[in-house]
């Protein structure tokens, strides 16, 4: 159990609406997707590059089955990108900008040993099977941003 790293995210969000953005993006639903196939350092690094889209836009937060195989499908298959559901005091959560943003997993898809290392925090898609798993944080990976309408 370890505490996520607080870190400085430096904005250099434009005042791009939410209804810019999503033009750009994929709607599903009520929110709109982005998946950045170029790899952040980190999953902070991917949560900060989000907010550069938009101050509202996050790594995906998955409420759902059909959302996550929305995320899956938009992604296309062999990829792991981050999602926003990090490991806060013992707890996993929707997170972002350091806060827990959900506590509740009313949905997750967890594989069955995702929860058994310690120092691996922070959660990817695997896009294969649609199955989560876990990770050091401080790693590089894709990631997808999700911002609501
Ligand atoms: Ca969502
Ligand atoms: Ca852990």
């Amino acid at each position: 159990m370890t505490t996520v790293e607080e870190t400085t995210i430096t904005r250099t969000t434009p005042d791009n609406s939410v209804e810019e953005v999503c033009q750009t993006w994929t709607i599903w639903g009520s929110s709109c997707y982005l998946y950045v196939n170029t790899s952040a350092p980190s999953w902070d690094a991917a949560v900060a590059q989000c907010l550069t889209y938009h101050n509202s836009a996050h790594l995906v937060f998955i409420g759902s089955a059909s959302e996550n195989d929305f995320v899956k499908r938009l992604v296309g298959p062999g990829k792991y990108p981050w999602i926003g559901v990090t490991e806060i005091e013992g707890e996993w959560v929707w997170s972002t900008q350091g806060i827990a943003v959900d506590a509740t997993l009313t949905y997750s898809n967890w594989v069955s040993n995702y929860n058994s290392h310690a120092d691996q925090d922070c959660g990817f898609l695997q896009t294969n099977n649609g199955k989560w798993q876990s990770h050091k944080c401080n790693a590089e990976d894709v990631f997808v941003c999700e911002l609501e309408q």
